[in-house]
């Protein structure tokens, strides 16, 4: 092989190896994280009824990247399990019931305890997604990023907050063009 043609592999090589990246899916119980995660895995929403019991862990192909995806269990008392997953997470995305203002407080504490104050987090995107919009009373992400104090906590962050129901389809692929678009300013 000539030195264009195995300089030509090696890149090749190297530009699939670099275009993976693990994501870690946070956020309360009943936020919606499985059920993302099956929309990105195969393409359509499908009603997810059991909680998730320790994690999903998938792949599949989104805009030229292999993404790895470990949707955690959100139940307080499964959120210890996270901890194992935060080594080598490249980014992060937080799913929010929008829908459910009484546990947006929590949303909240989980969110400054394992993704702000979380050292592993530091130079992670953070992709905040405020599902269920389609139903009655969802907050939208403006004020989402009020309520939350997200303007103020993570102004130093790279992160962005989109409106999306999973159930519609609404807003997911442009939310994951945006984590794809920070992966690739990372990487290069
Ligand atoms: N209306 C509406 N319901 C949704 C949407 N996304 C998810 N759900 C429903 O919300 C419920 C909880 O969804 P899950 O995906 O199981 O939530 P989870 O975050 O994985 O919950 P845990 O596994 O307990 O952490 C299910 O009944 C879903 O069908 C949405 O965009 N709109
Ligand atoms: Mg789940």
């Amino acid at each position: 092989m000539s030195m264009i043609g195995s300089f030509s592999t090696w890149l090749r090589s190297r530009l699939k190896k670099e275009h993976k990246a693990k994501i870690l899916i946070l956020g309360l119980d009943a936020a919606g994280k499985t059920t993302l995660t099956r929309y990105m895995r195969f393409g359509k929403f499908n009603e997810n009824m059991a909680p998730t019991i320790g994690q999903n862990i998938e792949s599949f192909e989104f805009e030229g990247w292999t993404l790895t995806t470990i949707d955690v269990a959100g139940q307080a008392h499964f959120r210890f399990l996270w901890e194992a997953h935060y080594p080598g997470t490249e980014a992060v995305i937080f799913v929010i019931d929008s829908a459910d203002i009484e546990r947006l407080p929590e949303a909240r504490d989980v969110l400054k305890t394992h993704v702000m104050n979380n050292p592993y987090m530091e130079s992670v995107p953070i992709l905040i997604l405020a599902n269920k919009q389609d139903l009655p009373g969802a907050v939208e992400a403006p004020l989402l990023i009020q309520m939350l104090g997200l303007h103020l906590d993570l102004k130093d962050r790279t992160f962005a907050v989109f409106d999306c129901s999973v159930l519609h389809g609404k807003g997911v692929k442009e939310a994951f063009i945006w984590l794809i678009n920070e992966l690739e300013s990372k990487k290069y």
